[in-house]
């Protein structure tokens, strides 16, 4: 007589045959209330990340058809296989020298770029012109042609933040690199820079104003009016960057966000099953992400995987501290995905 387990078995190598497969040998971890994920809560410490950008600066030039960007990725332990910071996100930092030229070219990854050091360079999208400042927040939505030049004196750092594995994972990366080293600039030149929200009147020229580059000091200024009305209890005083055409998120896969952490603040523990990556832009504080407090200061950068407590406080009783982020939220909430939780008490303690 066969045990149930043989027959079973039997089945199963009967329907590998055919290219078929039983439910019945469903992973059991799939069938969980709670959304799991390989993602880890990790801080990656901006003396590392520079470090490593010096070090790449002093062995790798940038050279069209070879290395096009001196770009270094923020790997997550949970990730390693795919060398991303999440299942969705990509975060990555960049460094450029005066009068070094990263080639134009373009894909369908989405790309945001956070200014956290330096002045002078630039990035053409599209044929205009943005010079980058810190703190200030650029973006190369999808299929738009890119490239980066430096004018300054001092090398010159920003993030990168990309959609790259959840486009892997829909397999439809496409890349294409441009005839030429350098975009033309249109002729007016600067457009978002200097026309901000408008555009000038062109016969045969319908198109909407592509919103790309959000200015720290209008940023800050905001972040500042906002600091002495009540605070979001789980994100401080915090702002989205909207595509102030549709009022809908910064990109249509990533959603960035910049918050104040008041001297003192602290926020309530909340859990969502999006992804968010910060960096420290200002300041020092403490994050405990289930239980385990990641202590972060300028220039840190560091995650909370889906579905974690998380609770933010600023270390310091006199300078504020500000957080940038990026979040995978726009795509569970296209789908009708996108859930959140908090807690009534008023955090987990630190
Ligand atoms: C990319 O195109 C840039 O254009 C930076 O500066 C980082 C990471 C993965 C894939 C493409 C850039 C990138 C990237």
């Amino acid at each position: 007589m066969k045990t149930e387990t043989q027959d079973l078995t039997e089945l199963d190598n009967f329907l590998a045959d055919r290219w078929l497969s039983g439910l019945w040998k469903l992973d059991r971890h799939e069938r969980t209330p709670d959304p799991q994920t390989k993602v880890v809560p990790h801080l990656w410490k901006w003396d590392d990340v520079y470090d490593s950008l010096r070090q790449a600066r002093d062995r790798i030039g940038i050279e069209k058809g070879r290395t096009e960007r001196r770009t270094i990725r923020l790997v997550n332990p949970g990730m390693r296989h795919i060398e991303m910071t999440s299942h969705t996100m990509l975060l990555a930092c960049q460094m450029i020298q005066p009068g070094e030229v990263a080639p134009a070219h373009r894909h369908t990854m989405a790309a945001i770029r956070f200014i956290v050091q330096g002045q002078g360079a630039y990035t053409v999208v599209n044929g205009e012109k943005l010079m980058m400042a810190e703190g200030d927040l650029i973006l190369t939505p999808q299929w738009t042609w890119h490239d980066h030049g430096h004018e300054g004196r001092e090398p010159m750092v920003w993030l990168d933040g990309l959609d790259v594995p959840l486009i892997q994972s829909l397999q439809v990366i496409s890349y294409e690199p441009y005839s030429e080293e350098k975009q033309a600039t249109h002729a007016s030149g600067q457009e978002a820079s200097l026309f901000g929200m408008t555009r000038p009147v062109r016969s045969g020229d319908g198109a909407a104003p592509t919103p790309l580059h959000y200015r720290w000091k209008d940023t800050y200024r905001s972040l500042q009016a906002l600091a002495d009305t009540p605070a979001d209890p789980y994100d401080g005083v915090a702002l989205d960057y909207v595509n102030p055409l549709t009022g809908g998120s910064t990109l249509p896969t990533l959603a960035c966000r910049a918050q104040m952490l008041r001297p003192g603040e602290r926020t309530r523990a909340h859990r969502h099953n999006s992804t968010s990556i910060y960096h420290a832009f200002r300041g020092s504080g403490a994050t405990v992400i289930n239980g385990e407090t990641l202590e972060w200061s300028k220039g840190d950068t560091f995650i909370v995987p889906l579905w974690s407590w998380h609770e933010h406080a600023n270390r310091s009783a006199e300078d504020e501290a500000i957080l940038f982020s990026m979040h995978d939220a726009p795509v569970l909430e296209a789908f009708g995905l996108h859930r959140q939780e908090s807690l009534d008490e008023s955090g987990m303690g630190m």
